[in-house]
């Protein structure tokens, strides 16, 4: 559409959407609010970038408080950088309401890539993300990919079902462990060390890293894994800038293994999947919540339904609701 000014120019001015697919990192930061917030607008945003995504490769990496995470991410964007990739990140705090901390914590890590438009750095957190913070995440993080940022790398911090939904989206998966015994275990409870691709061994300028290596090359073990990929584990000093180069190798060692056996596609296509699915249960629940709350406030239901049975209510219910198109399949029948 033509705005007065554009119209009077002759020039028409390019749209958010527009903008995002050339990598424009203010119409960037604006969509990835837009989306944070749900506004209604973010729908049809999203159904223009999805097309142009898909080309980025996605890495989560996880671990425990602390682990170094971000000053790995530090270290990982200067040896992407010097490689001329363009890299986008995502800091994920599903813990904290405002992700105060988190935001200003990575940001402080990070800034050494403050001023280079080849880098986009983002902290998310509760605050905002009424459908969900995984969900909003994962249009973030397909908005980045459709903005042609070669990396697309999300951080988040623990183990819980959020962040398990998040790194699902991810090609490659990397956990980053520290030697301090303990969150190996943790990481083998929540079921983190079947979904990583690549284990990182940070902070291995501190005593203990050969005990860690041999507790988690012992729990690999016993990891039930569905592809023939095996995890390397490497060394870090983030601090230090040691093992980056190592680790991006790694990591396209992942990507390539994932592009060459179709796994990628593979993997894409369940996500899609599953977002597709996800957006469906929305829908449905949408409709179908007014219909429960009306047959509980009618006096519709009949006997069967006042006795507490919850699961022979919501078969009548469905049924119920499912009537009105059946009636109408029928017409079309006739
Ligand atoms: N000795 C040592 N310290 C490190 C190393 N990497 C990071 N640190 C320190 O560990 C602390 C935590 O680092 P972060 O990068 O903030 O860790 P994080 O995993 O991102 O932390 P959260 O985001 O709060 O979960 C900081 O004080 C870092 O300086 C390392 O390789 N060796
Ligand atoms: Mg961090």
């Amino acid at each position: 559409m033509y705005g007065r000014d554009e119209k009077k120019s002759g020039v028409r001015q390019m749209d958010l959407a527009e903008r995002v697919l050339c990598g424009e990192q203010r119409a960037v930061a604006k969509a990835i609010s837009l989306l944070e917030d749900r506004k209604p607008e973010h729908r049809s945003l999203m159904s223009r970038l999805y097309p142009h995504a898909g080309n980025a490769h996605v890495i989560g990496i996880t671990g425990s408080p602390g682990a170094g995470k971000s000053s790995l991410v530090n270290g990982l964007l200067k040896a992407w950088r010097q490689a001329g990739k363009k890299v986008a990140v995502i800091a994920v705090d599903p813990t904290s309401p405002f992700s105060g901390g988190a935001l200003l914590g990575d940001r402080v890590r990070m800034r050494d890539h403050e001023a280079d438009d080849g880098v986009f750095i983002r902290s998310m957190g509760t605050r905002g993300s009424l459908g969900g913070l995984s969900e909003a995440c994962q249009d973030v993080v397909r908005l980045l990919d459709a903005a042609r940022y070669d990396h697309v790398v999300v951080e988040t911090v623990g183990v819980g079902q959020a962040e398990l939904d998040i790194m699902k989206t991810a090609d490659t998966v990397a956990l980053v462990l520290y030697p301090s015994g303990g969150d190996v275990i943790q990481a083998f409870k929540a079921g983190i060390m079947e979904i990583a691709d690549v284990f990182i061994i940070n902070k291995a300028d501190l005593p203990g890293k050969e005990q860690l290596r041999g507790e988690l090359e012992d729990l690999l073990h016993l990891t039930e894994r569905k592809e023939e990929w095996i995890p390397p584990i490497f060394e870090t000093v983030s601090t230090e800038n040691t093992g980056m180069r190592q680790v991006t190798a790694g990591m396209k060692a992942h990507h390539d293994y994932l592009a060459s056996s179709g796994k990628k596609a593979v993997r894409r296509l369940r996500q899609k999947e599953q977002e597709v699915m996800k957006r469906l249960q929305e829908q449905f629940s949408a409709e179908i919540t007014p219909v429960v709350k009306q047959a509980f406030l009618t006096s519709k239901l009949d006997d069967s339904l006042r006795v507490w049975d919850p699961y022979g209510q919501a078969e009548t219910i469905f049924k119920q609701w499912k009537q009105q198109f059946h009636i109408n399949e029928e017409e079309k029948h006739e």
